[in-house]
């Protein structure tokens, strides 16, 4: 860390004064909400519509022999009634949704009124396609307000929903179809991003040619463009014909606050993608005060999160958490570089947005291309700034508080995964002093600690791998349909702890630094890929023997994938190969997933039971070859000369 990152930037007067949270109250809440979680979160769940409230507020083990989460477990409510039908007396004419197209001439404004009323429509329009309470319904859609109504649907009628980013392949698809089971896909015909068309209707179609896929009755295809799709008779139904006959009257379905509210997704570090599965009461809550409190939202105000609804940021920051506030929420289909790199900026005078909420590699994208990006527009309507995904590096950090945000906005680095439901490490901004790449602070319940690898606990100023040491509300409970490796990935590493899979630094003033996966995950511009999913891709192949897949360190993206491939025998290497690689683990993983770099290696570094040293191919990738470390250890020493020699520089 050099002189230049030290610099804090303290709290300002005149924010906190504004604040809902300033230091003393943060202190005093933060202290109550660890000593007493009991009475801290009853009180607490009160901010929420119960049809029974709770009595019950914490039932926890995180024993590896019996991890059990529970939270208000005898309470009784609905996601979606908290986030539309409670706003309709007092903000039915508010715009819930402000939607901006790809096109900045096309951009439409959705009421509570309006939201509620199309919501209902498709929660009574699922119901007549045969979808009960505890149903999965898979989620591949554009970003448009359909996605968030078709969210709120299920929790209207307590299906289950499973958003899949629309980037991922038909094979990707497929297989979290399968492991959710959903009888039922919505869709729409294609999505639009930077002006160019994806053809979701077309995945969806090769997704359910999978085996396993039977299980799937129908798909609901929203028209977005128009385009031309095929069309299965009895399995394919137009979402407008079937939702535009329905009643606007749906009823509610009151849910225990245990029940599924959706399942999400994620990549781990070995095996197939994991489904989080969240519940109700706890997870809402946890969105609903991150939400308030972490960007100190007030009423009227308008809130952009730019992150989709397919991964767990959308769910929580652009739909569930400022819904249940009666906020604002401003949801974008395109891309911040179309048609220019003055987009983002021109959609915040625009809607004249007061808190942008974005991720470090679109920050260091615009970056990129110097401070005359944000020529465009004047983004005084701005008043925060907010930042998640992956750590902002100091340099990206100064120049979102100097140039996106006029010097005036406060950054929250906040720091959470999908497994954690909500933000849990970030600034509050009225009460917490600012440094450029720290996420700083707890939030309220929030009890994190530092770990060497035998699980001891460290304190003071230290590096660690980061745990956290009792639940909270919005902690994913379990792995869909596998509660084994739930405890196995996160409960086994440190006996009683919930490991984050994060390595991370506290500061002399007990501020928290990430510092990136310890484990075999990987962050690429914020989205997480595990080495083993690429790995397996990539041996699939004909032509590949073995692969190595590690990240190394990329200007824009954070990660970029660097992969070492030994081939077939007598497959001979070319950059024709190297382009159908790259083509074969788009097809397979989507195009998140796209290689980098492509490195061919004789043979692998491993150790003499056969483990793959990924720590020496991470130091060759980012040409760190002077710190390699101990290779004694090695089966064959003589390979990683080979590998240095060969490397690819990028
Ligand atoms: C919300 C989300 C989780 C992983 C997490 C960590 C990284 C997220 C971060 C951050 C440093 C931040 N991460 N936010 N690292 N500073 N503010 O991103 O969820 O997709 O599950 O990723 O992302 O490594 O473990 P998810």
């Amino acid at each position: 860390m050099t002189e230049q990152h030290q610099h804090v930037y303290p709290v300002r007067e005149e924010f906190a004064a504004n604040a809902w949270i300033d230091n003393e109250k943060y202190l005093a809440m933060y202290q109550q909400s660890v000593d007493d979680p009991q009475s801290f979160w009853a009180e607490q769940a009160r901010r929420l519509d119960w049809v029974k409230p709770p009595n019950q507020i914490k039932n926890v083990s995180f024993a590896s022999n019996n991890v059990d989460i529970r939270w208000f477990e005898d309470g009784e409510l609905n996601a979606c009634a908290n986030c539309l039908d409670r706003h309709l007396e007092t903000r039915g004419e508010q715009p819930a949704i402000i939607w901006e197209g790809d096109e900045p001439s096309d951009s439409k404004t959705l009421t509570y009124r309006e939201l509620h009323e199309g919501t209902s429509r498709l929660a009574n329009a699922l119901k007549s396609l045969g979808v009960k309470k505890g149903d999965t319904v898979t989620l591949y859609m554009p970003m448009i307000p359909e996605a968030a109504m078709a969210m709120l649907a299920c929790a209207r009628i307590g299906a289950i929903h499973s958003v899949v980013f629309g980037g991922f392949s038909p094979d990707a698809l497929a297989q979290r179809v399968v492991d959710a089971q959903s009888k039922l896909v919505i869709t729409a015909d294609e999505s639009v991003r930077g002006g160019k068309q994806v053809p979701l209707k077309d995945n969806v179609d090769s997704a359910l040619t999978r085996e396993g896929t039977e299980v799937v009755d129908n798909v609901l295809v929203v028209k977005r463009t128009g385009g031309d799709i095929d069309w299965h008779d009895g399995r394919d139904i137009w979402y407008h014909e079937v939702v535009d006959k329905q009643s606007n009257d749906c009823p509610a379905e009151p849910m225990n606050a245990e029940d599924p509210l959706f399942v999400l997704y994620t990549s781990g570090s070995t095996g197939k993608p994991k489904g989080l599965k969240h519940t109700t009461g706890g997870y809402l809550l946890h969105a609903a005060m991150t939400h308030q409190y972490v960007f100190d939202y007030k009423d009227g105000e308008v809130y952009w999160c730019s992150a989709d609804v397919g991964w767990v940021t959308g769910h929580s920051y652009i739909v569930y958490g400022p819904l249940a506030n009666g906020a604002t929420t401003l949801m974008f289909e395109g891309v911040p570089s179309y048609p220019t790199h003055g987009r983002l900026g021109e959609i915040i005078d625009k809607h004249q947005v007061s808190i942008l909420y974005t991720s470090p590699t679109a920050v260091r994208a615009l970056m990129a291309h110097g401070d005359h990006v944000m020529d465009s527009s004047s983004r005084k309507s701005l008043r925060l700034l907010g930042s998640v995904g992956e750590p902002i590096n100091p340099e990206a950090w100064e120049w979102f508080y100097r140039v996106i945000g006029n010097e005036q906005c406060p950054i929250v680095d906040t720091w959470w995964q999908t497994e954690t439901g909500g933000i849990m490490i970030s600034p509050l901004p009225g009460a917490i002093d600012l440094k450029p790449g720290s996420a700083t602070r707890p939030f309220f319940g929030v009890r994190p600690a530092l770990v060497d690898n035998e699980g001891h606990i460290l304190e003071g100023a230290t590096d660690g791998n980061l745990v956290i040491l009792d639940s909270w509300p919005g902690q994913a409970r379990s792995i869909w349909n596998n509660h084994e490796r739930f405890v196995q990935t996160y409960f086994s590493t440190y006996e009683g702890m919930y490991f984050t899979g994060d390595g991370c630094r506290r500061d002399e003033d007990g501020y928290y630094w990430i510092t990136g996966r310890v484990d075999d995950v990987l962050n690429v511009s914020g989205h997480r890929m595990g080495t083993a999913e690429i790995e397996s891709s990539l041996v699939a192949h004909d032509a590949v023997a073995e692969a190595a897949v590690v990240g190394y360190p990329h200007d824009i993206k954070g990660q970029g994938i660097y992969i070492y491939v030994t081939l077939t025998d007598g497959v001979e290497p070319s950059d024709d190969l190297k382009k159908e690689l790259t083509q074969w683990v788009r097809k397979d993983i989507g195009p998140i997933a796209s290689p980098d770099v492509i490195q061919w290696a004789d043979g692998l570094p491993k150790t003499r039971s056969g483990k793959i040293m990924r720590r020496i191919l991470r130091k060759i990738a980012a040409n760190e070859v002077d710190g390699l470390g101990d290779t004694s250890t090695l089966a064959d020493p003589s390979v990683v000369e080979d590998l240095i020699e060969n490397r690819v520089n990028c």
